[in-house]
C-alpha cells in the first residue's frame, strides 16, 4: 500500500520567522514516520519558499524570469528539504531528496508534467522519496510556484497511491460552526467555510488545498500533527476529502 503524505509548511516551519524550521514539530513528524518505507513524503514551503516567492511576485500562476529570484525560491526549498531528509535519517527512515524543479514543467495552460519513474524506482528499492513545493518552469511565464498540494495529487495519481495525507497546522477542515467537517465530497460542501491563510501563502490556503485534493483519484485526509500516526496506521482522522 502506497501513501503520499504532505507535511504542511506551517507544521514543520515557523511561518512568522523567515527560514526557521520548527524542530519540535519536524521531530514529531519524523518519529511518526519511523519504520515506514511505503510512503512518499512531500513538504510545503512554510517560511522558506513563500517569503521568497512573495518577494519576487511569484505565485502558482504569475511567474518570473529573474534567475536570482528563482534560485532564491529553489535554494530555500532545498535547505528545508535537507532539514526534512536529515530529520528522517535521524530516525533511520531511508529518505532521499527529490527536487521537482529539475524534472517538472508546466504548459501554457498551467498543466503540470512531472516524471515519476525515479520516485517509483526509489520506492521499489526501499527508499523514501522526499519532494517539496518548488519553482517550476512554466511555458509563457518563466517560473511559477509548484505547490506541495499539487505535487501530492500528481504523485498519487501517477503512482496509483492508496491514500493521500495532508498533515496541516489545523485538525482538519473547519465548518461554519467551528467543528471539523468529517467528510467533503464536493467543493460546495465546504465552500462557505473555506477562507484564506493567515500567513504569507502564495498557493491558495485551505480552499486551494481542498480543491486540489478533490481532483485526486485516491481518498485524501486533512489532519493535524497529533493525528499523523493514526493516519499512517490506516485511520480516518480529521477531514476526509473525496
Ligand atoms: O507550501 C509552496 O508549496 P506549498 C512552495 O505546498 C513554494 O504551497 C516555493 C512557495
Amino acid at each position: 500500500m502506497t501513501t503520499v503524505l504532505k507535511l504542511g509548511g506551517s507544521v514543520i516551519t515557523d511561518k512568522t520567522d523567515p527560514e526557521t524550521v520548527d524542530e519540535t514539530n519536524l521531530g514529531r513528524a519524523a518519529d511518526a514516520l519511523a519504520g515506514r518505507t511505503d510512503v512518499v513524503v512531500v513538504h510545503g514551503g512554510g517560511s522558506f519558499g513563500h517569503h521568497h516567492a512573495d518577494r519576487h511576485g511569484v505565485s502558482t500562476t504569475a511567474g518570473t524570469r529573474d534567475p536570482e529570484g528563482v534560485r532564491a525560491i529553489h535554494g530555500a526549498m532545498k535547505r528545508l528539504d535537507a532539514a526534512v531528509v536529515d530529520a528522517l535519517a535521524d530516525v533511520d527512515v531511508p529518505a532521499l531528496p527529490v527536487h521537482p524543479m529539475s524534472a517538472a514543467h508546466r504548459g501554457t495552460d498551467g498543466s503540470l508534467s512531472l516524471p515519476t519513474g525515479q520516485v517509483r524506482a526509489m520506492l521499489e528499492e526501499g527508499f523514501v522519496p522526499v519532494l517539496h513545493g518548488d519553482g517550476v518552469v512554466h511555458a509563457g511565464e518563466g517560473v511559477t510556484v509548484l505547490s506541495g498540494d499539487e505535487l501530492v495529487v500528481a504523485l498519487a495519481d501517477a503512482l496509483g497511491a492508496d491514500r493521500v495525507g495532508v498533515c496541516s497546522a489545523v485538525e482538519g477542515v473547519y465548518g461554519d460552526d467551528g467543528a471539523v467537517i468529517d467528510r467533503i465530497e464536493t467543493f460546495d460542501d465546504a465552500a462557505g467555510a473555506l477562507g484564506g491563510s493567515d500567513a504569507t501563502d502564495v498557493s491558495g490556503g485551505m480552499a486551494g488545498k481542498v480543491q486540489r485534493l478533490l481532483g485526486s483519484a485516491a481518498p485524501a485526509w486533512v489532519f493535524g500533527l497529533d493525528d499523523l500516526g493514526a493516519f499512517l496506521d490506516g485511520g480516518d482522522p480529521g477531514t476526509r476529502v473525496g
